[in-house]
């Protein structure tokens, strides 16, 4: 990853430190340099089942992750980019057990040692997609099996609940951004049972600045066979964002499912002629067939029982009855044409989007912001000496002008996880400008000349710093003091 200008000042930090602080503090600072050379650390927790290690494969763009039930879909597994393919297990001593990726390039389902003795699968592989993102798969609840058709119980229960396991916990902890993967619509005391999950973790981890949800496997809400699920998943999905806007940036909507088979080019011609004869077949026979899974592998028909399986595990039902919607209109479509087309279909055009805003352009926020954050920790816990040396490094980058943003995100992350309350329109005026640096979003104008622009942002500081004067709780003053500063920074920048 490209290193930002605040990565790249608390590294030097860093390295500067590393001459100064005592052993114990070394090590800590020595950790935070090597993280910040990393890329983006994301976990991605929820229930079990939930279609986690399924949204890892899309990510990585490699069908890596086992979705069956495995020993190994019980350990925390981390996938970071490595020159060679190779996949190390840890046990809890910190040994390393090398393992080969099995037949069929994903990691075995038995390990070499016991899942009770492994901490960690560490995972490298040469693939570019991770240059960037550094992706932590978790298995997140010690509960066992929970059926996704089963949806009523489900529904009662919270999607992430306090038995979190320790080693999942530990590597939500360690993450600078969290994915948060759901299956059913999100309920009030749902929202409790995330924030206790967010609260395992440290400080800046978790807050709507750096996490993000999704609401997966919308193709299960299809109102019937066949029919479109999204006019429903839309406004689920915006009702969730609502419910858990004090815990996640934004919920957005995918078919997993369809994005791995997609992104990890799953879907092989052989699949596609098989789909192209099912469409030939006519209307009455495919209605039946369609009907259920049942009915799809048990009906008579063209295509052997084994491939009718194969469409299964890789599309569901609503992904073979998008492709072969698409084969009626046009029998010639290619493969490949047919996996741009389920990719779109499956959401993950939104969450690309998504993820470059909030982790590929607040990486570098988040970064600094959680090495600060663990070098204030440290302060905290080390021996005195090490404290001033600790703090006053840390006081030094957050009083420079241009790492103003810093505390801004701090300030955002208070309002935002309603901390300190603060009415909607503030609310929103502080997260944007603690997000972007497009002077047009931060103000809410629209392509307005440089001196209107600059206009408004004295007007604006000027408006928070009045409501920091007067009316303001203590708190809500604080943050409006930050947000007055970075007002004021901004009318200078566009002076
Ligand atoms: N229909 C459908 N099934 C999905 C989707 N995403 C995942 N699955 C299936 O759900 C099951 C559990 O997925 P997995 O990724 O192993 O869940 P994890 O336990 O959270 O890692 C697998 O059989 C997946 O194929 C989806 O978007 N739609
Ligand atoms: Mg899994």
């Amino acid at each position: 990853m490209v290193a930002g200008q605040l990565t790249t000042s608390v590294a030097g930090m860093c390295e500067d430190l590393t001459g100064k602080v005592s052993d114990s503090s070394r090590t800590v600072v020595e950790d935070v340099a090597a993280r910040l050379a990393q890329p983006l650390r994301v976990a991605v927790a929820g229930r079990l089942k939930a279609g986690k290690s399924t949204l890892v494969n899309a990510l990585i763009g490699r069908r890596v992750a086992p979705t069956a039930a495995g020993e190994c879909t019980r350990v925390v597994t981390q996938f970071r980019y490595g020159p060679a393919d190779r996949i190390d297990v840890i046990d809890r001593t910190g040994a390393k057990h090398p393992v080969p990726l099995d037949a069929g390039g994903m990691i075995p389902t038995s390990l070499p040692i016991p899942a009770d003795d492994a901490q960690l699968i560490d995972v490298q592989l040469s693939s570019d997609r991770l240059r960037d993102l550094t992706v932590v798969d978790t298995p997140g609840l010690q509960s066992v099996n929970t059926d996704i058709s089963d949806a009523a119980r489900q529904m009662l229960k919270a999607p992430i609940a306090e038995d979190v396991d320790d080693d999942s916990r530990e590597a939500v902890a360690g993450a600078e951004a969290i994915i948060y993967v759901f299956t059913q619509q999100v309920r009030g005391d749902d929202v409790e049972a995330l924030e206790a999950f967010a609260n395992a973790s440290q400080q800046l981890s978790s807050s709507p600045m750096n996490s993000l949800a999704l609401y997966n496997k919308v193709d299960k809400l299809a109102p019937g066979p066949g029919q479109d699920p999204w006019p429903v998943a839309g406004p689920i999905a915006a009702d969730q964002a609502g419910v858990l806007k004090r815990a996640v940036c934004d919920v957005v909507p995918v078919v997993g499912l369809l994005a791995e088979t997609a992104e990890a080019g799953l879907l092989t011609a052989a699949d596609c002629e098989a789909l192209r004869t099912l469409a030939g077949l006519d209307e009455e026979k495919r209605a039946l067939m369609l009907a259920s899974a049942d009915l799809f592998t048990s009906t008579d028909g063209p295509v052997e029982v084994g491939q009718r399986r194969r469409l299964l595990e890789r599309l569901d039902l609503y992904g073979i009855h998008f492709a072969l919607a698409h084969l009626q209109t046009n029998p010639h479509i290619a493969t490949g044409e047919l996996v741009r087309l389920l990719f779109a279909a499956s959401g993950f055009p939104r969450l690309r989007t998504t993820l470059h805003q909030i982790f590929g352009v607040r990486a570098d926020v988040i970064k600094a912001g959680w090495a600060l954050s663990r070098l204030d920790a440290a302060a905290a816990s080390g021996p005195p000496a090490d404290r001033d040396l600790l703090r006053g490094a840390v006081e030094s980058v957050v009083a420079r002008p241009e790492y103003h943003r810093l505390p801004l995100l701090e300030a955002a992350a208070q309002v935002t996880t309603g901390r300190v309350p603060l009415p909607e329109q503030m609310e929103a005026e502080v997260a944007r400008l603690a997000l972007t640096d497009d002077a047009n979003v931060v103000l809410g104008l629209e392509e307005a000349p440089r001196p209107q622009q600059r206009r408004a942002a004295i007007e604006a500081a000027a408006r928070w710093r009045a409501f920091a004067n007067g009316g303001a709780t203590p708190a809500q003053a604080r943050v409006a003091n930050v947000v007055h500063r970075g007002f004021h920074l901004l009318a200078q920048r566009l002076g």
